[in-house]
């Protein structure tokens, strides 16, 4: 028996037509093409891709986070992220406090990882209780998992604009550092190192070429 070649050429399509009607390939949203994530010029926490800033406080009892946007920023001046929590001096690196936005969501809200190969660069504008904050890109792993890839930049009281090239970041967390060998990326978060009562500012989230 032999099927014609317009039914085959149907049956191929087929797939493609079912993919097309489901809500999540419809309500996917993610970082748009200028690699602008925030600037939170609209004065929420829903960033550009269209997932929610959320205030992380994890790792250790006591760690407090809680974030808001707030008036004023740094190069877009309307508004900016607000992050401010307490992280108990006897933590140490176990502690996680800051916030953290994924760089595609889908319709129910899971999010989604983003190829990030035509960036080059990470930049943001800081500014909060002197000290190091780590910038951290979750990064998808061939085996499905999701590795933390850190930057490093020092935090003072005035708007500091930093650009940190991508090469720089580094997966330093487990027995054997791994340099940035690129990927998709699933998340862009920024934690305070220090200790004790931190409040530090966002803005102008993006990656660049
Ligand atoms: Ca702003």
């Amino acid at each position: 028996m032999t099927i014609p070649l317009r039914r085959l050429l149907v049956l191929a399509l087929l797939p493609l037509a079912v993919a097309a009607c489901r809500p999540r390939a419809t309500g996917m949203s993610s970082l748009p093409a200028s690699g602008e994530l925030d600037t939170f010029e609209d004065g929420n926490t829903e960033s550009a891709a269209g997932a929610t800033w959320k205030a992380i406080h994890e790792g250790t009892e006591g760690v407090t986070a809680s974030l808001g946007v707030q008036p004023d920023g740094f190069r877009s001046k309307a508004y900016h992220l607000v992050v401010t929590g307490f992280v108990p001096p006897e933590a140490g690196q176990r502690a996680l406090m800051g916030a953290r936005a994924a760089l595609a969501s889908d319709a129910d809200g899971s999010e989604q990882s983003v190829d990030v190969s035509a960036f080059s660069k990470v930049g943001l504008a800081l500014k909060g209780t002197p000290g190091t904050y780590v910038v951290q890109l979750g990064v998808n792993q061939p085996d499905g998992s999701i590795l933390p890839y850190n930057a490093y930049v020092e935090g003072t009281p005035n708007w500091t604009e930093f650009l940190l090239s991508l090469a720089d970041f580094k997966y330093d967390s487990g027995t054997t550092p791994q340099a940035w060998s690129g990927g998709a990326v699933r998340y862009v978060a920024v934690y305070a190192a220090g200790t004790g009562d931190i409040t530090f500012e966002l803005d102008d989230l993006r990656f660049v070429p």
